[in-house]
């Protein structure tokens, strides 16, 4: 069946039986008249689409200069082409080049080239099972991809880049919209284990004059790692202890495990056996996997029932003055389920007098690392979807979406106007109107830093805003000089959370001697400063289903902008350059057209920024490591507030900024309440700052809610003025 909406270029394809996800909300679907649907055809679906033993197989050509975008929480570049990639949501630790899955499925992409700007197409495919990717790798002219069913919905774009992601943007809905204290510093370790480490930790950022807006309690802060229960011995009158973290102006945010611990008494568990809410197994009873507590049962997130019990569940800390979460092991991770942990005992019991020579030490090992997460395991379990018992492996990459949706549709019936804070590891692009996400388990490698500002455009094609990557690196030790350059990269992204694991060295600011904090502090500190701005460049992102970091080729068409892999526009005024080597003191960078070459150091010395105007060219830009690299375009601008300790401290009614102004420019300053979710119905405030030229004098309007300004105007011809405004 094929349908069109005919105020969007979006036609859609339903294959076999189709599959819906909840992931498109939006959108009139008209069905297509046979005469029609030939044109449309023609017009749309240029690709070979072929069923094969229950697969489906979609072929499609790529032109010499073509560049895949998409395919969201992905290794590899921003351009996706010459590789393959699996949706499948994996617990992968490791995050080489070599893997094909992460966490997430986010399956939509686009294709499109210099050549043809206006011309490129997005595909979505809505379909919860497997699907392979084949990105011109096994045939550079080629994308195959290969979807484990024949009934999955096809969407298919046609447009701009920038056209097509707004299209799917409008039809997957709003994004997740946390509350704006999340956009100040949020510190994490695996973990902070008691009341006295996280006091300690709150010391030190008032000691040390660091703001922090955020704390995270990693598993230790639960009783035998089981959901929804607080640690008396670690975290005894927790409700006072989180009023008294907020007195500090800190919020703590506790991690929920996916799987449930299966023991006596223990009434989530008791109650999710007596409802028939857990997955099940081949003969119906709940199926039983390991994870940190040892034996566990799924939820079963896909029972819309089992749904509304777990969410509910959150209230319990909700009532403890929690604002929010962060979902673990949702993809879901196994450690080992019991039918593969006995089969295994069983081999190396069997094997045990034998003399193992390569081939079958490596079959032991093979097996050994094979318990956790295996796809037999996955294929074992069970689901009640749409009231059919459904096979887990055919809907595997809506588990860990549907767990976030129940947390967020639990958040609702506690407080249907507050915003809450939640995260999640596994997603789905249907669960970005839920939450945002971190990025996963990266490692302390230069190579994450580069993979986190790649990550970065292609998450925020299929909806995820709120993200950022665990900033100095989850695994493996950060050195001084990563961590300073991590932290000026996450200077930006909405999401910006310290985060290391256990057994790793101590990654809190002050960890790394007297010179680095006072690096790390201007840069925590730049980051409250330009909370308005970021704040409001994600606002007018999500409202407008556009990009808030985007690669080069959405606004510039040369060949050039295309190739340009490490460096991002963020909203309309800025180019971010920002240095991921190792012992760099600069970087090469191309510059597509005018631009104000700025480096960062603290909010107090923003006006002397200001270096260079570069022309339109490749270039070499030095920055030592307290210097934050970036470019304004033209005719635009940058402004700050003065920082303070807290998000709700900030106040954005005061600026600063400089402007890069050849003719004129418009700027838009988003505000509204930061807490509830009265911004969905309008209650938002745009305060505008409009510079323009009057007889070659540059002249000043600003209107709505900001109170004073004071802006360094650099002119093309590098001429320098600052003008005041005061309301
Ligand atoms: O397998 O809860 O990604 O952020 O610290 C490790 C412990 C389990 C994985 C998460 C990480 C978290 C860790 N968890």
């Amino acid at each position: 069946m094929l349908a069109i909406d005919q105020k969007r270029n979006v036609v859609k394809m339903v294959h076999g039986k189709g599959m819906t996800t909840d992931t498109i909300l939006n959108g009139t679907f008209q069905e297509l008249k046979e005469n029609q649907a030939l044109e449309m055809t023609n017009e749309y679906l240029d690709f070979e689409i072929v069923e094969e033993e229950g697969q489906t197989k979609i072929e499609m050509s790529l032109n010499a200069e073509d560049v895949i975008y998409g395919l969201g929480e992905n290794v590899r570049g921003i351009n996706k082409r010459g590789f393959e990639y699996i949706s499948f949501c994996s617990d992968e630790p490791n995050h080489t080049p070599g893997q094909k899955s992460l966490y997430a499925a986010h399956n939509f992409f686009m294709v499109g080239s210099p050549e043809a700007l206006d011309n490129a197409r997005g595909y979505y495919i809505d379909f919860g099972g497997r699907i392979k990717y084949d990105m011109g790798f096994y045939q550079a002219d080629k994308i195959n991809v290969t979807i484990e069913s024949i009934d999955f919905d096809l969407y298919v774009f046609k447009g701009s880049f920038k056209d097509i992601v707004q299209q799917f943007r409008k039809l997957i809905g709003i994004s997740y919209t946390p509350p704006k204290w999340a956009f100040g510093y949020q510190q994490s370790r695996w973990s902070y284990e008691n009341k006295a480490v996280v006091q300690k930790i709150a010391e030190g950022f008032h000691e040390n004059d660091i703001p922090c807006d955020a704390i995270h309690l990693d598993i230790d802060y639960m009783e035998d790692f089981k959901d929804f229960t607080i640690s008396d011995e670690r975290f005894d009158d927790f409700e006072n202890f989180v009023k008294e973290m907020k007195s500090k102006h800190i919020r703590l945010i506790p991690i929920i495990d996916a799987g449930v611990k299966i023991e006596e008494g223990y009434d989530v568990y008791e109650e999710g056996v007596d409802k028939g809410f857990f997955c099940t197994d081949s003969e119906g009873k709940p199926f039983v996997a390991a994870v940190w507590p040892g034996r566990v049962h799924f939820p079963d997130f896909l029972n819309p029932q089992a749904r509304q019990w777990f969410g509910s569940k959150y209230h319990r800390l909700l009532e403890k003055g929690i604002d929010g979460f962060w979902n673990d092991m949702n993809e879901p991770a196994i450690f080992y389920s019991e039918q593969g942990l006995n089969e295994t005992i069983e081999w190396i019991h069997e094997h045990e007098n034998d003399n193992l020579d390569i081939y079958s030490f490596l079959e032991m090992k093979d097996r050994v690392n094979g318990i956790s997460n295996n796809i037999k395991d996955y294929k074992s379990m069970y689901h009640l979807y749409n009231g059919e018992r459904v096979n887990h492996y055919d809907v595997h990459n809506l588990f860990g979406y549907n767990m976030t949706r129940a947390a967020d549709e639990g958040f609702k019936t506690y407080d249907d106007n507050k915003r809450f804070f939640l995260l999640t590891r596994s997603s789905h692009i249907g669960m970005a109107k839920h939450s945002g996400v971190w990025q996963g388990d990266n490692h302390s490698w230069w190579e994450h830093l580069k993979l986190n500002i790649q990550m970065m455009p292609s998450l925020n094609m299929v909806g995820f805003l709120y993200t950022g990557a665990d900033t100095g690196g989850f695994q493996d030790d950060a050195s001084y000089e990563l961590m300073t350059r991590w932290m000026q990269f996450s200077l930006f992204t909405p999401l910006l959370r310290n985060h290391c694991a256990i057994g790793r060295r101590f990654q809190e600011p002050w960890q790394f001697g007297k010179e680095t904090m006072a690096h790390l502090r201007d840069t925590i500190r730049l980051r409250y400063a330009l909370v308005p701005y970021l704040y409001s460049e994600f606002m007018k992102a999500n409202l407008k289903g556009s990009m808030m970091f985007s690669p080069l080729s959405f606004d510039y068409a040369s060949p050039e902008s295309y190739q340009v892999e490490t460096q991002l526009l963020l909203g309309n005024q800025l180019m971010l350059t920002p240095i991921h080597e190792q012992n760099a003191r600069g970087r090469y960078v191309y510059v597509p057209e005018d631009m104000l070459f700025i480096k960062m150091k603290s909010y107090e010395s923003f006006f002397d920024s200001v270096q260079d105007i570069f022309k339109q060219g490749h270039h070499y830009i030095e920055a030592n490591l307290d210097e934050t690299p970036l470019f304004i375009k033209k005719d635009q601008l940058l402004v700050l507030a003065e920082p303070a300790n807290e998000v709700a401290d900030v106040n954005h009614r005061e600026l600063k900024g400089i402007a890069f102004i050849d003719e004129g420019i418009e700027f838009d300053l988003y505000s509204d309440d930061g807490i509830t979710q009265a911004y969905k119905k309008g209650e938002y405030q745009l305060s505008t700052i409009r510079l323009y030229k009057e007889n070659d004098e540059v002249k000043l309007e600003v209107h709505g809610e900001i109170e004073s300004l004071e802006l360094l105007i650099i002119h093309k011809d590098q001429k320098q003025e600052i003008i005041h405004y005061k309301k």
